[in-house]
């Protein structure tokens, strides 16, 4: 009698901490906050929330950079509390996932502080990459790697003043870890041991693409097979390791898997390694009928042969919010375009968001929501004194990085910083106009975004369980039907559509025109 595998179609909403809510009013959010906002959640609906880490750090990449895995950081509480906030959101019938970062530590673990104290050649350097440089006295680095913050043309490469040099695909205070070491491997499955324990149900694996390197260190040569630090084969071994301790807790895994190779991706999803993975081809989808088709069929297709469920994502910390990227006049989606100002038309962007909404959370599979993308924000623009984000100082001021997308949440439209928090200023601005969006607005209002989320995530069991068919619909028109429920319909065209044949409209991302007919950027869900 086969467990009901609760991953496969939940709706998981994504918790950035420092911007979630403040409670003890220092202008960080922290888990107070998130904790007095738990029947917030439970109303939304949400099965689960994964936190964007939340451990002990100095956060020079909003947490990414990890001093000591299993303890809370002080800004966001205790470790009680976050034992506390797992049980009280289970309660609720939401689950947590804790996000864990294995290809690389903070400057300030102690693994990397003692190998740093332990000097050249000593065993303490070999958790991480350390090598001398080239070039006669050294003053060149080991090797040409590319950074791997999109924008920055930063060395991958830091010297120290003892000679050696020591490899950080991200930021200096980032170094990567030897997966080559047993001790790395062992210590990652016990910080996985020590989280299932305390009673989370899955984990992310931030860059899971990257832990492991050739150990020779080659120069980067475009195309090469197989490449030095993406998508080695050792991987699977590691995520094989992973899997047998997470089938000990009944732990999910959902893999940060950045490859434009379907096949490539897929095999991580092969049933002995991780369950899920973020489908960034679907984010990355321009707002165009047959691109979207594609990319859903796409997805679909790898998905099936492995067993495992396709994500939908339509954003996160790390990319343009939803309604400021389709109000963009290029309705295209480049994550590497970043630029200051790019003009975006809001209201277009918001009506093709709530279609997209719609979209996702019809399609098979599991969908991720990012806080705020049920409230309709959009990107920020952060001024550039305020901005925080190495990515912005790594691309030398070209790149305004991803803090317009981290800006605390507002949530009371006559508190004061939205109702994020009473006391200190929020630690990134709130941009003028921050209240018209607050979530108390919105549930009162019900052709808000939030009043759509809601009823949307509420409806979803009645669209059904069953596989996706298309139905035949004009050009620039998705429709689709799940086999044992209802149908999805979405107009990308310029002109009205007819709506599919059906009995009864369930949800509309917005009214239908004078003639009944689906405007264009709409979507509805039918049950036919
Ligand atoms: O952010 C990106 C594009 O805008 C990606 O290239 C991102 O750098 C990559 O997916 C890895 O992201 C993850 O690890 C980073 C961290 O900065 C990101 O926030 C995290 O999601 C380093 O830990």
């Amino acid at each position: 009698h086969a467990k009901p595998e609760w991953w496969r179609s939940a709706v998981i909403y994504q918790v950035y901490v420092r911007s979630f809510a403040d409670g003890d009013g220092d202008g960080t959010g922290d888990l107070a906050g998130v904790r007095a906002r738990l029947p917030y959640l439970a109303e939304l609906g949400v099965d689960a929330l994964w936190f964007n880490p939340w451990y002990l750090s100095p956060l020079k990449d909003g947490g990414y950079d990890v001093a000591d895995y299993r303890t809370i950081d002080p800004a966001f509480g205790t470790l009680a509390e976050a034992e506390k906030l797992i049980a009280e959101a289970r309660e609720l019938g939401i689950r947590t996932i804790v996000d864990i970062v294995p290809n690389h530590v903070s400057d300030q673990h102690p693994w990397f502080r003692a190998a740093l104290a332990a000097g050249p050649g000593s065993p303490e350097r070999d958790l991480f990459h350390f090598r001398p440089g080239r070039g006669e006295h050294g003053e060149l680095p080991p090797n040409d790697w590319p950074s791997q913050f999109v924008g920055s043309t930063e060395p991958v490469w830091t010297r120290l003043p003892d000679g050696d040099w020591y490899l950080h695909l991200f930021t200096p205070e980032q170094p990567d870890l030897n997966w080559d070491h047993p001790a790395v491997r062992q210590e990652h499955e016990d910080i996985l041991r020590f989280w299932f324990e305390r009673g989370v149900a899955g984990v992310r694996i931030d860059s899971a693409a990257l832990l492991a390197k050739d150990p020779d260190l080659p120069d980067f040569v475009e195309g090469r097979d197989p490449n030095p630090f993406v998508d080695r084969d050792e991987l699977h071994d590691i995520y094989r390791a992973w899997r047998a301790v997470a089938d000990e807790h009944d732990g999910v895994f959902v893999g940060e898997v950045w490859l434009p190779d379907t096949e490539r991706f897929a095999r991580y999803l092969r049933p002995d390694e991780l369950h899920t993975a973020f489908n960034f081809a679907f984010l990355s989808c321009p707002w165009d009928a047959e691109r979207l088709r594609t990319s859903i069929d796409a997805t679909l297709a790898e998905h099936a042969p492995v067993g495992a469920p396709a994500t939908w994502v339509l954003c996160n910390h790390d990319v343009t919010r939803t309604v400021t990227r389709y109000g963009r006049a290029d309705t295209g989606f480049d994550f590497a375009a970043k630029a200051f100002g790019t003009p975006t038309d809001l209201a277009l962007g918001t009506r093709r968001a709530r279609a997209a909404a719609l979209l996702s959370l019809a399609l098979p599979g599991a969908v991720y929501v990012y806080q705020g993308e049920e409230l309709g924000l959009p990107e920020a623009d952060i001024p550039r004194d305020r901005i925080e984000d190495p990515m912005y100082f790594r691309s030398g001021g070209t790149d305004p990085g991803r803090d317009g997308c981290r800006v605390p949440l507002p949530w009371t439209a006559e508190a004061p910083h939205a109702g994020f928090g009473a006391g200190e200023e929020p630690w990134l601005p709130q941009p003028a106009g921050w209240a018209a969006y607050a979530a108390d607005r919105q549930v009162a209002d019900p052709d808000s975004m939030l009043t759509l989320y809601r009823e949307a995530i509420r409806l979803r069991p009645a669209l059904g369980d069953g596989p996706l068919g298309w139905l035949p619909a004009p050009d620039g028109v998705l429709a689709f039907r799940r086999a044992d429920g209802a149908v999805c319909a979405v107009n990308l065209a310029d002109a009205p559509a007819d709506l599919p044949a059906h009995t009864e409209l369930l949800l509309g991302s917005g009214p239908l025109d004078a003639e009944g007919r689906l405007p264009k950027d709409t979507a509805v869900w039918l049950r036919p």
